[in-house]
């Protein structure tokens, strides 16, 4: 059976994969900073940590990381450095595929329009976004020069039920987050991709031509949760990728003043 080494297993997207990758047939190593029930203590950002868990290891799902906008400092340790020393474990311990928790937010400040392709080029709306186009060049470096297969995930809103009305667009379902990163962990056709990760809702404007390759179908649409909505009014920031994330209130100061 098919290791695989899943960082930030005790976060919320970690928690969905690690309920339901196991049925689809995988064998999970499940790591987080600290230990959990059946999570492992392992800190990202430490070379020696990682040569105690990721030997043996034939793939590794990354997730763990600061998952939204914080002070420089914290996403420079846990996105960068722990992204950087999650993949150079990868190389020196042979692992040959690497799926990247990447972000909407590596794009956050680009126009929604219909069919946006998952390639479309960085436009990070906060730091947490930059981080992630970091992580995305760092996937592309070592697949190009040391041939990792390298599947780079423009995560949605990933949660239980679509949260706002932004969402019934944005949304991934837990159950298509696991068919997503399946598909990712299955295909022969992986070299370096970045897809959308996205569930199949009525109101998505991203292109999910590029997941479809990868053999990944989804089954879930947000709108069946858009009556339930308390607050169904868009908000103009929902016109671009990174929705909230790219207002104001997510500038450098006013973060820092809020942290
Ligand atoms: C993300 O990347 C965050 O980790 C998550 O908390 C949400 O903000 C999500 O994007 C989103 O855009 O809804």
């Amino acid at each position: 059976m098919t290791t695989v080494l899943v960082t930030g297993a005790a976060g919320r997207v970690g928690r969905f994969l690690r309920a339901s990758l196991p049925e689809l047939g995988w064998q999970l190593r499940c790591t987080d900073v600290a230990a959990a029930d059946g999570v492992q203590a392992a800190d990202v950002t430490s070379a020696r940590a990682l040569d105690e868990v990721v030997p043996g290891a034939d793939a590794i799902v990354h997730l763990a990381a600061q998952p939204v906008e914080a002070p420089w400092t914290v996403i420079r340790e846990a996105n960068l450095e722990g992204c950087y020393q999650v993949f150079e474990a990868a190389r020196r311990h042979g692992v040959r595929r690497v799926v990247y928790a990447s972000s909407n937010h590596a794009v956050g400040l680009t126009p929604n329009e219909p069919d946006l392709p998952a390639g479309t080029p960085p436009r990070p709306d906060t730091l947490y976004g930059v981080s992630k186009v970091f992580g995305e060049a760092l996937g592309r470096y070592y697949a190009e020069r040391y041939g990792i297969r390298v599947a780079c995930l423009r995560i949605g809103t990933c949660a239980e039920t679509p949260p706002n009305v932004r969402a019934l667009a944005t949304w991934l379902s837990p159950g298509d987050c696991a068919r997503l990163v399946d598909a990712c962990l299955r295909s022969s056709d992986l070299d370096y991709a970045i897809v959308w990760g996205v569930s199949a809702n009525t109101r998505r404007t991203w292109s999910l031509a590029e997941a479809n390759r990868l053999g990944f179908v989804p089954q879930d649409d947000a709108e069946e949760f858009a009556g339930a909505l308390a607050d169904a009014t868009p908000k103009p920031s929902d016109d671009l990728v990174g929705g909230e994330f790219s207002s104001a209130d997510y500038g450098i100061d006013e973060v820092t003043a809020r942290w």
